[in-house]
């Protein structure tokens, strides 16, 4: 009698088993007493019950579905397909890099992929234009921008994980035309434009958490500025627009004292890069409007580069035009060779050269729709890469060489995202941009990171 009541009980046991099994998420609606069953016996089907689970193992086949037939059941079911509406994801899909979906249900979405990791740095009030991105050696992050609310020139700091935001300067309307740059004890220094008035360009620095101000050769005016610092010698140098004369003037300080020089007297001069050399010495591209005829009036924008070996400047017209370099950005190699991103105003194209010792080559780096506004090279730990702007879709964008040709790829495309680009790279080599977002009037990052693959 005990053994037919044992028996008994063992039926209605496998019974249970069979039914919350079979009945596929269905005990996700059930009591919380049956819950503890599913999950007791999911982990370990053929526990003693050998008998009953080897005979229910086809009715599972055909309860637990394969909806998109890709040869892997629903994982909700206890298979191992993580999305069971979509064939091309299962455990044996490739992972498709940069989607944010996890192709081969690894539980990691985009592993083994480098992806551009993207957050808002600062919003609410209009910030973000003139966003001027540098990273130290040691992994420092800072962005310089302009608050067009309060006409403030900001300052976002990171060492990895929050951002430490600063009102760097706020007397004056300050702030467009900011250049960032670390010095060698990894303070940050900034170059900045003061509006509405006729001194300037000014430079401010941060020491022991108080910021400083002083102007930098006055009375000239400092529109288009941009700095440079050679970690070797700390000595800041700046290239701007004069208001007055029009032409692109040089300043550095030597020993506490700013000292000038004119560059480019070509015509009336427009943006500009600058760039340091492994001694220090600066090279600049510029653009430069060139009256070609009075009557008619033709008026064109030429791309000129310069340097200076210390003592005098050495120029040469790079890119005649006719509209060529409204944006340009600058960059020296390590065999102190420039690197010039600008932009074919004609085409609407992204440009580049580079002078490799005997002649300059170049590259029309991207030759789709209307591209390469607010371009930033720098060089990466091979070769250059630059971030600029895709106008007719509203979109960042970044190029990379790679010895012999150049590839590009979106990275930001939500909203209107991409003016005021500032590229640096991290000590791990990977690329970083600052820019501003339009649409949300704030400042923003985007970091490539490799995600470690699974498995
Ligand atoms: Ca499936
Ligand atoms: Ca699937
Ligand atoms: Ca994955
Ligand atoms: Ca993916």
């Amino acid at each position: 009698m005990k053994r037919v009541w044992m028996l008994l009980f063992v039926m209605l046991a496998a019974l249970a088993v069979v039914f919350a099994v079979g009945t596929c998420g269905g005990d996700d609606d059930d009591d919380d007493d049956d819950d503890d069953v599913a999950d007791d016996d999911s982990g370990d089907d053929d526990t003693g019950d050998d008998d009953s689970a080897d005979d229910d193992s086809g009715d599972d086949d055909e309860e637990c579905p394969d909806a998109d037939e890709d040869g892997f059941q629903d994982e909700e079911c206890g298979g191992t397909d993580c999305d069971d509406t979509d064939p091309d994801i299962n455990p044996d899909a490739d992972e498709v890099c940069g989607d944010g979906i996890d192709q081969d249900c690894d539980d990691v979405a985009d592993d083994g992929c480098e992806v551009w990791m993207i957050e808002t740095v600062d919003s609410g009030d209009d910030v973000g234009q003139y966003a001027s991105l540098a990273i130290t050696d040691t992994g420092k992050v800072g962005i310089a921008y302009y608050d067009a609310d309060n006409r403030d020139l900001k300052y976002a700091e990171s060492t990895g994980k929050a951002w430490t935001i600063q009102t760097a300067v706020s007397d004056g309307r300050v702030g467009t035309y900011a250049s960032l740059v670390f010095n060698s004890l990894e303070d940050p220094c900034i170059g900045y434009y003061r509006s509405l008035i006729s001194t300037g360009p000014y430079y401010a620095t941060r020491t022991g958490g108080a910021w400083s101000t002083e102007e930098a050769y006055g009375g000239s005016g400092g529109e288009r500025l941009r700095m440079a610092i050679h970690p070797l010698y700390d000595v800041p140098h700046m290239i701007f627009y004069t208001g007055g004369t029009s032409v692109l003037r040089y300043t550095r300080n030597s020993g506490g004292v700013w000292t000038a020089e004119d560059v480019d007297t070509n015509g009336y001069t427009r943006n500009s890069g600058l760039a340091l050399d492994s001694a220090g010495l600066p090279h600049v591209s510029v653009q430069t409007e060139i009256t070609i005829s009075v009557e008619p009036e033709i008026i064109e924008e030429h791309l000129f580069y310069f340097r200076s070996d210390g003592s005098a400047w050495y120029e040469e017209e790079i890119d005649a035009g006719p509209h060529a370099g409204t944006y340009n950005s600058i960059a020296v190699d390590d065999d102190d060779y420039p690197w010039i991103a600008y932009t074919d105003d004609f085409l609407d194209d992204l440009k580049a050269k580079w002078w490799n010792g005997s002649m300059w080559r170049q590259w029309g780096v991207d030759t789709g729709l209307s591209v390469g506004e607010y371009n930033s090279i720098a060089i990466g730990p091979d070769y250059p890469g630059v971030s600029y702007y895709n106008k007719t879709f509203g979109h960042l964008m970044y190029a990379e060489y790679n010895g012999s040709y150049w590839s590009t790829q979106t990275v930001d495309e939500d909203g209107s995202v991409g003016r005021y680009t500032s590229l640096a790279y991290a000590p791990d080599g990977y690329p970083a941009i600052a820019y501003y977002d339009v649409n949300n009037e704030s400042l923003k990052f985007a970091r490539m990171t490799y995600i470690e693959e699974v498995d």
